[in-house]
This record gives C-alpha cells, structure tokens and sequence, in this order.
C-alpha cells in the first residue's frame, strides 16, 4: 500500500533536489529520534541546514532578532498563563509553547507580499509579524485596547496592516480563506504567498482538502503548513488518521509538492519554508509541508488531563531535549554570534515587556456596551446600502 505514496521528486533547485530525495528518509529519521530519545544525542541532521541558500546570508543580527522574538513570544505566553490562572480573562487560552520555531521562521521570510493565517493558536504567529505585546495581551484580557478591541480574545489576533488574517476557531476553517489569499495574489497579479498554517487534527477535514484540490488545479500561490504537535485535543495524531505515518504527503493526491521538516530546527524551518515559498512566488504553484513540533502545555489552559494521554515523561523529554529556543540558542553560542550575557538580557528584557503588557492590559478600558454591534461587519461600520437591508454578502 505504501508503495503507492512513493514521493515524487519535482523541487525546482539544487538546494531542494537534495532535500526531497532526503525527505523520506528525514521523516523517519526524525520520527525515530524523537521516539528513541537519548539525552546525549537530541538532535541528529543528516543535513546541516545552516549552509543553504536563505541561511548562509542571514546575519548575525538578524539570528539574534529571532532568537528575540522566540523569548518574547514564550515569555508572553508565559504571562499569560500566570493571568489566566489568576481569573483576569475569560474563554480559552491556546498556548504554542514548544512550537516558537516554526511561526518565527515562517515570518522570517515574509516580504510586503506575502501573508499570513492560522488556527487559533496564533499568538505567536501574532507576534512574529510584528504586532506588540500590549495589543495582544489587551486582547487575551477582552479589553479595548486589544488587537481585536477585545472582542476577539485569545484565538482571533488579527493584524491586517501586516498581512496577518487571523486567528480561527473551527479547525480547518483557515484553509479555505488561505486559499483565498493566495488566489487573490494571483487575481491581482502580485508575486506573494500565502501562509495558511494548521494543524495536525484538520488534515481530515474536508473543506482542507476541497482546498488543496484547489489550489493544485488553478495553481495559487499557498503554503499548507501543518503544526504537527502530535496531538488534535486529547487524540493522537497515530489515533486520528487512517494512513499516519506522514500527513504532508496527502499532497500527492492533489498533484502537490510536499515535505516534511524538523520544527526544532530553525534552519531546517527557514530553509524548506523558503523552498515552498519561492515555489508559490515564481511558479504560482502550492506546497503541503509538515512541520513535526510539540506543545508542552494541554490543547488549552483549560485541558487538565493533558498528562492523562501523554506521559509526563514524554513532555520532559521533548522539554529537556527538544526544546527550538534552547537549540537555536545553543547553535548561536557555538557559532559565537550570541554569548551567554546578551541571551539573559534577552531574555530579562522579553519578561519585562510581558510584565509591563500586563499591567498595560489590566489597566485599560473594557468595551463599551454601545460598541458591541462595532467591528463585526464592515457593511455595518461602513452603513452601506447591504446594511440597510441586512444583506450583507449577496448585494453589496
Ligand atoms: C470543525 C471543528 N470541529 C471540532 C472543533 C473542536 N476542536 C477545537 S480545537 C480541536 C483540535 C485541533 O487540533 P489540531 O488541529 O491538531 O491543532 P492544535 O490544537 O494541536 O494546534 C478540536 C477538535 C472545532 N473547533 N472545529
Ligand atoms: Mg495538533
């Protein structure tokens, strides 16, 4: 049966030639290590991703900038967390802690064109676009100050003055509108892509397929990236699907390129994003890649049997050995672009933004009860004649 789903080779240059006929391999090399954990061998490579094409001109700067955002994201989080606990916001709260690599990699490559949309776990997708703390922790605590002007909450950060859509609860609802994105760059004749991240539990949804097909068919210009933490609420991802070893390659069935990439690795993030990226760029062509990853907290705060479904010890162990900040860390202090020093003032620096966006947040206005109708339809904000009717989508 497997031989059916044998890959097909067709990447475009020289760098990912070698990655695709590694990919299978890389696949289950890189389940294999995260099954058999040792802690003297955390991070086998057969490829040293450093050395390709959009790595080898990253400088050291911009190396440090990442390992920034990765701190402040988990530290926001982490802040979060604390003020979840302490009752200072209602509703859910989708933590990505453990998977800082893969939204910061992606924005990493992110040009005027290109754009940006997810699931709601989307804080640090939020976040690596650009937005700041004080507007995403504001919206996290339903103020009106937030993103959203707290009428969003944890799983809707949206910032479309940096391309950034969102933030959506129904799980694979994002693929669609991703798909839209990318087929309004190719209306419009614009040479961008279109992010549309998910994750694991939403590769069996229908409306992600019914995308797939068409984004194959009219060659639009979307990146598919599956955040395979492992997990879909308390349901493995070996639970969840009939065919399980590799979900990206569900491509091949809508005549799709694919691949699949080691999360805790941020130059393997970079380097195969930017593939899939410079693939819908040039070509107007899609990409499924399956990103493996991790979340160390439950599928939300409010999840307290996430150590029932998984074992305590297979959190540490992903905690202890695979953990994307304290590898990217460690690969920038061997690369003697980062010491010691400058990571603890990062990192002091990243708690005290999030220190500060909490007191930010705690100190802002709630929505006005008068406001509550605001934001929710642009014909309603914009009293249009589709308004006045109450036909807001077939008239206007
Ligand atoms: C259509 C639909 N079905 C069920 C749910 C309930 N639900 C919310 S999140 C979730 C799990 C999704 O897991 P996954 O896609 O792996 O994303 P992760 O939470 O791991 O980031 C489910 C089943 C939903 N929101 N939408
Ligand atoms: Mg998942």
């Amino acid at each position: 049966m497997r031989g059916l789903f044998s890959p097909v080779l067709r990447h475009t240059n020289d760098d990912s030639i070698s990655l695709a006929a590694l990919r299978r391999d890389r696949y289950v090399l890189s389940r294999n290590t995260f099954a058999m954990e040792t802690a003297n061998s955390p991070n086998i490579s057969p490829l040293d991703f450093a050395s390709s094409p959009i790595n080898k001109t990253l400088s050291s700067e911009k190396k440090i900038e990442h390992y920034r955002q990765m701190t402040q994201i988990r530290r926001f989080e982490q802040a979060g967390l604390k003020q979840y606990s302490a009752g200072k916001m209602g509703g859910f709260l989708h933590l990505y802690i453990g998977q800082e690599s893969l939204a910061v990699g992606a924005a990493s490559l992110m040009g005027e064109n290109d754009h940006m949309i997810t699931a709601y776990r989307c804080h640090a997708h939020a976040l690596a676009v650009g937005m700041g703390m004080n507007e995403c922790m504001a919206e996290l605590f339903g103020k009106a100050t937030g993103c959203s002007k707290g009428k969003g909450g944890s799983m809707h950060f949206f910032a479309p003055d940096k391309n950034f859509w969102g933030g959506h609860g129904i799980v694979a609802g994002q693929t669609p509108l991703g798909l839209g994105l990318g087929y309004g760059l190719k209306y419009k004749g614009l040479p961008g892509s279109a992010l549309c991240f998910l994750g694991d539990g939403a590769v069996n949804q229908g409306a992600f397929h019914e995308s797939l097909n068409i984004a194959a068919l009219f060659g639009i210009p979307v990146v598919y990236v599956i955040e395979n933490n492992g997990y879909s609420m308390g349901t493995s991802q070996k639970r969840s699907s009939a065919y399980k070893d590799c979900l990206a390659q569900r491509a091949e069935a809508y005549d799709m390129d694919w691949d699949v990439v080691n999360g805790e690795d941020f130059y393997e993030v970079r380097a195969k994003m930017h593939i899939a990226m410079e693939r819908a760029r040039k070509e107007s062509k899609p990409t499924v890649l399956e990103i493996n990853t991790y979340r160390y907290y439950g599928h939300s705060v409010a999840d307290a049997n996430h150590k029932k479904y998984r074992s305590p010890e297979e959190i540490e162990k992903y905690k202890r050995d695979h953990d994307p900040i304290n590898l990217w860390r460690q690969r920038l202090l061997d690369e003697k672009v980062l010491t010691d020093e400058t990571a603890k003032a990062i990192d002091t620096e990243s708690k005290q933004e999030a220190a500060a966006s909490v007191i930010f947040a705690d100190e802002s206005p709630a929505p006005t009860i008068e406001s509550i109708t605001e934001d929710v339809y642009w014909e309603t904000d914009n009293n249009t004649e589709a308004s006045k009717i109450g036909r807001h989508f077939f008239n206007d």
